[in-house]
C-alpha cells in the first residue's frame, strides 16, 4: 500500500496530466492554452449533414466515454459544443486539434484524421479512468485547453505479429489492435504461417489447418540446446475469426496485412500437403525455430496452391498489400531437384537465385492482376526485383537503400531498430527473448530515412515497421512486456519528425500510468542497472552501479534474505570485499520502485576487474563485457548469460596481471552442455610468465567428454603455480560433432567463466 501511495504521488508531482507535452507520437504543431473544457453529459456533438466519416468517429468517442462510465450525449447537425468539421485542403490523416472553455474542436479531411484528433483528445484528458472500462463509475471528464495541428512523416507505420511460432488468440489481436491505434499505427502486419504452424484456415485445402496447425512439441529455452516440452501445441485463425479482425481493425484506422510465406518458411504446409515440396516423402511440422531447408518447390502443382490459397486470402483482406515472405530460403533443395535444374534451363535462369525471383514474379503477376500489390522481405531482391514489389528490409537497411535506388517502395524494418523479440535490457536478468539485445534507446534512435539516399530517392521510403517475431514469446504476457514501451519509440518513429529522447523518456512516464489501465505491464528494462567491477590496485576492487535514466537513485543493500532489508543510496564506487552479495534497486526521488530488483554474487580474486585478450568471444554474453572472465560473475550453470561463450575455435586467451603474483591457486570453469554442441576442450593448457616472452607450462591435460554429465561444471585448478604477471591458457575445441551432440552449425563451442587466482 506504501508503495502504492508514493507512486501515485510521483505521478502527480511529476506530471500535469493533459497537457499536450504528453502526447506520443510528439505532435507537429502544438500549445498549451489557459482553461480547460469540461465535458458534461448535455454536451452536444455537432457533425455535418450526411458526413459518415465524422459520423464513425463520433461514434467511437461515444463509445469510450460510455465504456469508461460516463453517460451518453446528444448528436446534432445544427448545434453543439464538440464539433467535427471537414478540411478538404488537409492531407490523409492530419488533423487539427482545438480544446478551450468554450468546446472542442476536431477538425479533419479524412477518417484517419478525424480518428487521430480522436486518439489525441484522449491523451489530453486530465483523467486516466478514460481507459477504464472497469470501474464504471461516474465521473466528469476534463480536457486542458489547446491547439494542435498534426500529420504523420510517413504513411505507413506499422506492428509485425509472428501468430505462427506461436498463437496469440483474438482478444489479443484486437486488444494490440487498440493500443496500436491510440499510438497512431495505421497497418497491422500479420505473419500467418511459418514452418512451426499454419494459422489461417483455407476451405479448399482443410489439411493446412488439420495438419498444419499442430507441432508436436515446442522447444524449450534456447532451440539450440535441444530440449523439448513434449506438448502438442496448436491453433489458428478462423475465415470468420479474421473477418471480424479485420473490420475491428478498419475502425481503428489500421489494415491488416497478411503474410503467406513462401517458398522458404512453409513446412507447416508440406507437412499438409507433401506434394510442395521438391522432396514429397511425408514430414512434420518443425518443433524447432532456424532456417528450414524444406521449402516449396516450383511446381505447377504448387503455383496453383498458392494462387488458391491466395485467392481465399485476398477476399478475406481488402488490403492493397499481400505480403509473401520470401526470406531465408536455402537454395540446398532446389539445387538437388531434377525438375528445378531442369525448369532452371527451361527459363533461361542462371541460378537458383534466380529461380526464387522467377518464383516471386509469377506470385507478383498474379496478385497484380488482382489489383493487389506484393510486399516481401528484402531477400525478394536476390536474383531480380519483381517490377511492381514493395521491399521490407530487415537485414539492416542494405536491402531498402537498393530497392528506393531502383526506385521501389521500402518499408523500414532493420533488425537493428525494429525487432522487438531481442531482449530490452541486461539478457542476465531479462526474460527468455531472442539471443540479441535491442535496448529501447537504441529502437528510438532510429531514423528510417538513410542519409546515403539522394532526395528524389527518399520519397520511397514510404514507412517503418517493428516486428514481433514469437520464437520466445510465449504468449499476452510475454508480448506485451515485448512490445511496450519500445513499440512507443517505434511510433514516433513513424509519425514524428521533430524527436529527442529524453522528452521521449519523460513523457513515457506518464504512458506507463496509461498502459497499465489497459492491462499492460510494460518492461521497464530501461531502468535496469549495470553492475561494473574496476579494480584500483592489486586486491581493491568497487563496484559501480548505473542506470541508463540518469534522473533515477539506486539504493543496494549486501542483506541476504531480509524480510526489509537495511537500503543505501548509492553514490560513489563500493568496495568489494573476497565475496560480496548484492541487491539493487532503482528507485525515483521519492523513493518510488521503479523497475526490477537485480542482485549478484561477487567473487572477488587478484586477476578480478582486469581486461583479457580472447578471440571469438561472443558479446551477448556476460552482458556484453569485455571482462566477462573477470568480472567477478561466476557462471551459472540455470543461467547461460553468466558465461563467456567463445565460438567454434579453439580457446586462446591472455591476462596481465599488471605486476608479480605468487598466488596459491589458479582456478577455471568450464560448461558442457551436451545437447547445445557446448563441450570442454579436449586438451587443456596453462601457461604463466614473469617477463611476458619466457613461459612455463603448469597445466597440461586431455580431457574426456563422455566421462562426464550431459550438463556440468568442470573446474580446472593448478596448485601453488609460483610467481609470475601473464597468464595464458589454450583449448582444444572438440571440433565437428558426431551424433552424439547437437547444435546448428556441428562444431562444438567452449563457454567458460570464470578465472580466478586467489
Ligand atoms: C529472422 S526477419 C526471420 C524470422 C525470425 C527472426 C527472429 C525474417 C524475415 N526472418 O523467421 O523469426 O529472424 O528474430
Amino acid at each position: 500500500m506504501r508503495v502504492l501511495i508514493i507512486t501515485l504521488a510521483t505521478l502527480f508531482t511529476n506530471f500535469v496530466y493533459g497537457q499536450t507535452n504528453n502526447i506520443i507520437p510528439k505532435p507537429a504543431f502544438a500549445d498549451d492554452l489557459p482553461g480547460g473544457f469540461t465535458l458534461r453529459e448535455s454536451e452536444v456533438i455537432r457533425l455535418e449533414p450526411g458526413d459518415s466519416l465524422q459520423r464513425a468517429v463520433a461514434t467511437q468517442f461515444l463509445h469510450r466515454l460510455a465504456a469508461s462510465g460516463f453517460g451518453s450525449m446528444r448528436v446534432s447537425n445544427q448545434n453543439g459544443r464538440i464539433i467535427f468539421t471537414k478540411d478538404s485542403s488537409l492531407p490523409p490523416e492530419a488533423y487539427r486539434l482545438r480544446v478551450d472553455p468554450s468546446g472542442i474542436e476536431l477538425t479533419a479531411s479524412s477518417f484517419g484524421g478525424y480518428f487521430y484528433a480522436l486518439q489525441s483528445l484522449w491523451q489530453l484528458s486530465s483523467d486516466l479512468r478514460l481507459y477504464d472500462s472497469v470501474s464504471r463509475k461516474k465521473y466528469t471528464p476534463f480536457f486542458k485547453s489547446c491547439s494542435i495541428s498534426d500529420q504523420p512523416r510517413f504513411g505507413y507505420r506499422g506492428i509485425m505479429l509472428d501468430a505462427a511460432r506461436h498463437f496469440f488468440p483474438v482478444w489479443y489481436v484486437k486488444k494490440l489492435l487498440r493500443v496500436m491505434s491510440f499510438y497512431k499505427y495505421n497497418r497491422f502486419h500479420w505473419h500467418l504461417t511459418d514452418d512451426q504452424g499454419w494459422r489461417i484456415e483455407i476451405k479448399k485445402y482443410p489439411l493446412l489447418t488439420a495438419v498444419g496447425a499442430t507441432r508436436k512439441e515446442t522447444a524449450k529455452g534456447y532451440y539450440s540446446f535441444h530440449e523439448f516440452d513434449g506438448q502438442p501445441y496448436s491453433g489458428y485463425y478462423t475465415q470468420e475469426q479474421i473477418r471480424e479482425v479485420v473490420a475491428y481493425a478498419k475502425q481503428l484506422n489500421i489494415e491488416v496485412i497478411p503474410e503467406i510465406e513462401m517458398p522458404g518458411h512453409s513446412l507447416a504446409a508440406i507437412a499438409a500437403y507433401p506434394a510442395l515440396s521438391c522432396d514429397p516423402s511425408p514430414t512434420e511440422v518443425k518443433t524447432t525455430w532456424g532456417v528450414e531447408t524444406n521449402i516449396l518447390c516450383p511446381t505447377k502443382y504448387t503455383f496453383r496452391f498458392l494462387e488458391d490459397v491466395l485467392t481465399e486470402v485476398m477476399a478475406l483482406f481488402p488490403s492493397r498489400y499481400i505480403h509473401v515472405g520470401g526470406d531465408e530460403a536455402p537454395k540446398l533443395a532446389w539445387q538437388k531437384s531434377a525438375f528445378c535444374q531442369s525448369l532452371i534451363k527451361e527459363k533461361g535462369l542462371k541460378d537458383e537465385h534466380e529461380l526464387q525471383s522467377y518464383f516471386i514474379k509469377h506470385i507478383d503477376s498474379f496478385l497484380t492482376s488482382k489489383g493487389r500489390r506484393l510486399i516481401g522481405w528484402d531477400e525478394i531482391l536476390e536474383g531480380g526485383l519483381s517490377a511492381g514489389a514493395t521491399v521490407m528490409s530487415w537485414r539492416g537497411t542494405k536491402g531498402g537503400i537498393e530497392a528506393a535506388k531502383m526506385k521501389h517502395d521500402v518499408i523500414m524494418s532493420p533488425y537493428t531498430y525494429c525487432y522487438l523479440d531481442y531482449a530490452q535490457g541486461y539478457m542476465m536478468d531479462e526474460p527468455l527473448s531472442y539471443r540479441d539485445m535491442l535496448p529501447l534507446d537504441s529502437v528510438y534512435a532510429f531514423d528510417p530515412v538513410p542519409a546515403t539516399l539522394a532526395p528524389d530517392e527518399r520519397r520511397f521510403i514510404k514507412g517503418v515497421q517493428g516486428n514481433l517475431w514469437s520464437e520466445y514469446v510465449s504468449g499476452p504476457t510475454a508480448a506485451d512486456y515485448q512490445l511496450f514501451p519500445r513499440a512507443l519509440a517505434l511510433a514516433e518513429n513513424g509519425w514524428s519528425e521533430q524527436k529527442s529522447y529524453p522528452d521521449f523518456l519523460r513523457r513515457l512516464k506518464y504512458h506507463f500510468g496509461v498502459l497499465a489501465k489497459q492491462g499492460i505491464k510494460a518492461s521497464t528494462a530501461y531502468y535496469d542497472v549495470q553492475y561494473e567491477v574496476k579494480r584500483r590496485s592489486m586486491g581493491k576492487y568497487f563496484l559501480s552501479l548505473k542506470s541508463k535514466d540518469s534522473s533515477l537513485l539506486i539504493r543496494y543493500s549486501d542483506q541476504v534474505n531480509a524480510k526489509s532489508p537495511q537500503w543505501q543510496y548509492y553514490k560513489s564506487p563500493i568496495a568489494l570485499s573476497e565475496n560480496s552479495f548484492i541487491q539493487v534497486q532503482p528507485v525515483s526521488n521519492s523513493g518510488a520502485i521503479m523497475g526490477k530488483l537485480t542482485s549478484r554474487v561477487f567473487e572477488t580474486s587478484l586477476l578480478t576487474g582486469l581486461p583479457y585478450q580472447a578471440e571469438d568471444v561472443s558479446k551477448r554474453y556476460n552482458g556484453g563485457s569485455d571482462y566477462g572472465l573477470t568480472n567477478g560473475i561466476r557462471g551459472q550453470i540455470d543461467n547461460e548469460f553468466t558465461w563467456v561463450a567463445i565460438g567454434t575455435d579453439n580457446l586462446q586467451f591472455s591476462i596481465d596481471a599488471r605486476e608479480q603474483i605468487s598466488p596459491e591457486q589458479i582456478q577455471i570453469n568450464f560448461l558442457k552442455w551436451q545437447s547445445g554442441g557446448i563441450l570442454l576442450p579436449t586438451q587443456l593448457k596453462i601457461e604463466v610468465s614473469a617477463d611476458g616472452k619466457t613461459y612455463r607450462t603448469v597445466y597440461l591435460a586431455p580431457l574426456e567428454n563422455r566421462l562426464y554429465p550431459a550438463k556440468y561444471i568442470y573446474t580446472v585448478s593448478v596448485d601453488n603455480p609460483g610467481t609470475f604477471r601473464y597468464l595464458k591458457v589454450f583449448g582444444k575445441n572438440y571440433g565437428k560433432l558426431d551424433t552424439n551432440y547437437y547444435n546448428q552449425s556441428n562444431r562444438s563451442s567452449i563457454w567458460l567463466d570464470e578465472v580466478f587466482v586467489k
